[in-house]
């Protein structure tokens, strides 16, 4: 692989450029090639759920459905993401603001997750530790899980220094002028991702850490849970953020467009900020040792942090129309058509936050405690985070891929047909799965069971009456099999692929000149892309209000422990102590 110099840049700044996009390939690389391993294996769980045992047929590679789906999630729900997530964070505000990152720091973020994500693919593939994506106790894996994760969780916050020192520097050359949007989206997603850690963070250093190197015997498993919670539902909205980045930053000016509102979109972050931490516990809506008050309360806070994202939908709605309309569509769904849907890249997008809308009115479903209890376990929340975080992000990160490989080392799209085809066989496959999940969830269907493995009998006596949901999520696995082969072609075929006459730049879009905000270009370096938007801070109040990151950071910490004070006392004045269980 190799990178393209800027022309008409002196010696060292081409070279410093050269390092970013370097760098930048290698998280891509790294990300996408999780992804590619946990995808392959994803359509064997699909097919466990069809009825057909694979797995007999896989040893030694894989021992276990149980062993392959901890795989799957490990590497598709941390490892692609991070990995994607903490190179665009760094290079796209340097990029808008002209200026470099920290390279040793950036270089140190990719090497302490490289380092654990090679020693949680030991752990999983010597099936020392097939204790899924929660990595729940009492459920005890090898030392190798818990550190990797321990290193994979901490490399991924060193983006935020990175980034406060990128919005640092731009304001000292700029004083009073807001921070760019990109930048702004970054930081704000990087703090509440700070905060989001503190949970993971603490049970991996303070309860699994020791643990496993076997200086403690016992763990609580209830505090472990509930600590995970604190990450684990925030971690969903650092799975969005960086694509919502794209969505408002990027996309409507690859559709030909301005985003309509600025300030709206600093607002959307500003919420996510806010509202993704205290809500954690709505994972734990069944578990015991939460008062009936409690639930009531995480039910309230869970409906407010559907509202950004209700914000984007419109916001982004809105830019895509827009567009639609500059682009000659007419009527109610003209503009709509009128998209350009033969670029692969706004394609995977616009289909993203389509099966989006679905995703989210599952998501209100499974906050509302009441209809919680009545999916929670069952196939229904796999098939509501497929078209959340395996859509939603992963399509968009795969749109994202399709103009910055070529960005990143000067190569050419290989096959942009191939490209579209594995974008619309996502799709497609993943509508299919997420329908039959869902649906076999309300049968009773349970998650993360290895049915396949029981005699027919049984399986078609609990399971008979979902035949056909479960024939779709085996259907679904399939085509996205073949969705994972196309992207895999086309990715690679990028990186080895024809040189390009000109370099593609960054999409930066231009907001919509409204009432509120309108565009300027910022921070354009010779020799590098035109920079993104900002909104005018005597024009948008609101934009100017939200500027106080780190007063919003303190309110989010605030809330947090008024939030967690409440339901972690219960569980530390009754204190459980279990041993390590390997059931697998
Ligand atoms: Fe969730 C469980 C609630 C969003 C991921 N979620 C999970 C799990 C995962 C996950 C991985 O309250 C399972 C974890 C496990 O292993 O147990 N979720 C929500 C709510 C939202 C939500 C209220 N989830 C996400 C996102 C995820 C994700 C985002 C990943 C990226 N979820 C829950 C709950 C549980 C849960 C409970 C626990 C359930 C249980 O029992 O265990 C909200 O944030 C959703 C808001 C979203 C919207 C949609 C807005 C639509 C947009 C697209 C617009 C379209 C356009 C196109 C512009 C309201 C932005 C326009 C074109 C036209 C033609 C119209
Ligand atoms: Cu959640």
């Amino acid at each position: 692989m190799s990178v393209t110099l800027d022309r008409g840049m002196s010696l060292p700044a081409a070279d410093a450029a050269a390092a970013e996009r370097r760098t930048m390939l290698w998280f891509l690389v790294w990300g996408f090639s999780a992804l590619m391993i946990g995808a392959a294996i994803g359509p064997l769980q699909a097919l466990n759920y069809g009825g057909f045992n694979a797995y007999p047929y896989l040893r030694p590679v894989l021992q276990s459905y149980y062993q392959g789906l901890t795989i799957h999630g490990v590497l598709n729900a941390y490892i692609f993401t991070f990995f994607i997530t903490c190179g665009l964070l760094v290079y796209l505000p340097a990029r808008e603001l002209g200026l470099s990152p920290n390279m040793t720091l950036w270089r140190l973020c990719f090497g302490m997750m490289a380092i654990g994500t090679l020693m949680l693919l030991y752990a999983m593939f010597d099936n020392s530790s097939s204790i899924l994506w929660t990595f729940y106790p009492p459920l005890k894996g090898s030392p190798f899980f818990y550190l990797g994760m321990t290193l994979v969780v901490f490399g991924s916050l060193l983006p935020l220094p990175i980034i406060l020192d990128l919005r640092a520097r731009w304001k000292a050359q700029r004083p009073g002028e807001l921070t760019p949007l990109v930048t702004y989206m970054s930081a704000a997603t990087m703090l509440m991702w700070l905060l989001a850690g503190v949970g993971a963070g603490t049970e991996l250093v303070v309860q699994l850490d020791p643990w496993a190197l076997g200086l403690t015997d016992t763990i609580d498993p209830m505090i472990a849970r509930t600590l995970f919670w604190w990450t684990g539902h925030p971690i969903v909205y650092f799975w969005l953020m960086p694509a919502y980045v794209s969505w408002y930053a990027l996309l409507p000016k690859q559709v030909g467009g301005k985003l309509v509102s600025d300030p709206m979109a600093r607002l959307t972050f500003a919420l996510l900020l806010v509202f993704s931490l205290p809500v954690g516990s709505h994972h734990q809506f069944t578990d015991p040792g939460f008062s009936q008050i409690w639930r009531g309360i995480l039910v309230a806070l869970t409906l407010s942090v559907a509202l950004p994202s209700l914000i984007t939908a419109f916001t982004i709605g809105l830019s895509l129309e827009y567009a639609g309309r500059l682009r000659g569509g007419r009527g109610w769904i003209g503009w709509f058509t009128a998209l350009p849907w033969r670029n692969a890249s706004v394609a995977a997008q616009v289909l993203a936050m389509l099966t989006f809308i679905f995703g989210g009115a599952g998501g209100i479903v499974n906050g509302s405690w009441q209809l919680d209890t009545l999916v929670h376990n069952t196939t229904w929340i796999p098939g509501h985070f497929h078209i959340t975080v395996g859509t939603a992000t992963a399509m968009t990160f795969m749109g994202v891929a399709f103009w910055m490989v070529p960005h990143l080392t000067g190569r050419k799209l290989f096959s942009p047909g191939l490209a579209l085809a594995s974008v619309w066989l996502w799709f497609v496959g993943m509508s299919i799965f997420a329908l039959g999940m869902h649906w076999s969830g309300l049968h009773g269907v349970p998650r993360r069971a290895w049915v396949s493995y029981l005699p027919q009998s049984v399986y078609e006596r609990l399971y008979g009456s979902a035949h056909l949901p479960l024939a779709l999520v085996a259907v679904g696995g399939v085509i996205l099999w073949l969705a994972t082969i196309a992207l895999y072609v086309v990715f690679v075929g990028t990186l080895f692929g024809r040189r390009l006459a000109t370099p593609v730049p960054i999409p930066f879009a231009q907001a919509f000149g409204g009432r509120e905000s309108y565009a300027v270009g910022v921070g354009e370096t010779p020799g590098r892309e035109p920079a993104g938007i900002v909104a005018h801070p005597q024009l948008s109040p609101l934009a100017k209000a939200l500027e106080h990151l780190g007063l919003l950071t303190l309110l989010t910490a605030v809330a947090t422990l008024a939030a967690y004070i409440p339901i972690f006392w219960p569980f530390v004045t009754h204190m459980t102590a279990a041993h390590g269980w390997k059931v697998w």
